[in-house]
């Protein structure tokens, strides 16, 4: 494929590395209580009950990611089971994050605990991509004393393939010739390629990525369309994709689909009732408060509306969310059954504010106050500890 294209328009060779923490928030558990650390640390039981992430300890015995805590605990019965701070989990990802930024400006944060850097010109300041990625960790466990594992090679996807491969406390340098790193790896760990595709492609004899380019394109694009040509360059070691660094969130908001189209209310105000939950529950853990409430509605005709609000002050109260949507609802004179609903909140401020004169908490204070008191009990107790009367 790659032989017809003009040498001038191919990339430039990059160097791409990814970065991923170990036992990410076990991790974090273990460095901030140090009796923790060599021990089995399951964190979890946030969201329906299932494991968020285990130590490496813990991983001998089978505990993994997503799997109940009542599993957990037969499999590791002397496993110390703390509740999920995701606030905590978020500072120190900040960090981390920090520190790619200091080596290079090239940083996507992919998740709370990955990231990819474009290492392109930081040779003069940081020495050749193993010293880069030494300095990394190095910075990484002083600052913070946690360990990562890093991949290197010349994309993303081989990058992110690598980092995995020497958990914990990993480096991985994929060489210029990718084939023989490629040629036995498992189909499975290309991306988008999840447990069905990955059936499909057995069922071809296709096993490892080298199997992929016996079969001729053309095969492969009829049986899997478009994916299907991807899946001949990802064999290939091709992948363009570039680092695009991240900018910050400007908007946040949750919306559902209705089981029935409807014109209830009471309905409506339910819906709007959990969303504010949610949205305010994800501001609070980030630290963040918006100004602009935004109430999204799509007709049964898929007309979409939207009307927002802006307030006086930025907030992250639940109540003050959910009534200003319920106020752009009442106002909005809804005639036309709805069929999918939801509330934003963007124009973010400050995180902090304080009454100017002490001693007098505002209402918005103290409902901010009471919502952070009611995160923390369900981050401990479960969700289902605490529910709001409608009436709120
Ligand atoms: P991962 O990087 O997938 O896992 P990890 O960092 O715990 O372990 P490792 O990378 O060494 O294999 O996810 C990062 C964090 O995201 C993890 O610490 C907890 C959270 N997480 C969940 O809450 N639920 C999940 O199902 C997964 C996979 C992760
Ligand atoms: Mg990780």
């Amino acid at each position: 494929m790659r032989e017809n294209v003009p040498l001038t328009l191919l990339p430039l060779s990059r160097t791409i590395l990814h970065m991923d923490m170990d036992a990410f928030f076990a991790a974090i558990e273990q460095a901030d209580n140090p009796a923790l650390k060599g021990k089995p640390v399951i964190v979890g039981g946030a969201k329906r009950g299932v494991v968020s992430t285990a130590s490496y300890e813990a991983r001998k015995y089978g505990v993994r990611s997503a799997m109940p805590i009542f599993e957990a605990r037969k499999r590791c019965p002397q496993g110390i089971f703390l509740p999920v701070r995701m606030e905590r989990y978020q500072e120190v990802s900040q960090k981390v994050m920090a520190i790619l930024e200091a080596v290079s400006p090239l940083v996507e944060q992919v998740s709370i605990d990955e990231a990819f850097i474009d290492l392109a010109g930081t040779e003069r300041l940081h020495g050749d991509t193993t010293q880069a990625a030494r300095k990394i960790k190095g910075k990484i466990y002083a600052e913070a004393c946690l360990t990562c594992s890093i991949g290197i090679a010349p994309n993303k996807f081989l990058a992110k393939i690598a980092s995995d491969l020497e958990k914990p406390d990993g480096l991985t340098i994929v060489p210029e010739e990718v084939q023989s790193f490629l040629k036995d790896l498992p189909v499975g760990k290309l991306p988008g390629v999840g447990p069905k595709s990955e059936e499909a492609l057995r069922s071809l004899g296709i096993y490892a990525v080298s199997d992929i380019l016996r079969f001729p394109p053309g095969l492969l694009e009829r049986k899997f369309g478009k994916y299907g040509l991807r899946l001949v360059e990802l064999a290939q070691g091709i992948d363009d994709s570039p680092v695009i660094p991240c900018s910050p969130a400007k908007s946040m908001g949750s919306e559902d689909t209705l089981p029935e189209d409807t014109t209830a209310i009471n309905i409506l105000k339910k819906q709007l009732l959990s969303q504010a939950e949610e949205v305010g529950e994800r501001l609070r853990r980030h630290g963040l408060k918006g100004r602009t409430v935004t109430l999204k509605l799509k007709h049964s005709d898929f007309a979409l509306v939207t009307r927002s609000h802006s307030l006086k002050e930025a907030t992250c109260a639940t109540k003050i969310l959910y009534d200003t949507a319920v106020m752009l609802l009442e106002r909005y004179n809804l005639k036309t059954p709805v069929r999918l609903i939801g509330l934003a909140v963007s124009n973010f401020g400050e995180g902090q504010q304080y009454s100017l004169l002490p001693g007098v908490e505002k209402e918005t204070e103290k409902l901010e106050r009471v919502d952070h008191a009611i995160d923390r009990i369900r981050e401990k107790l479960g969700r289902q500890i605490i529910t709001r009367g409608s009436n709120l």
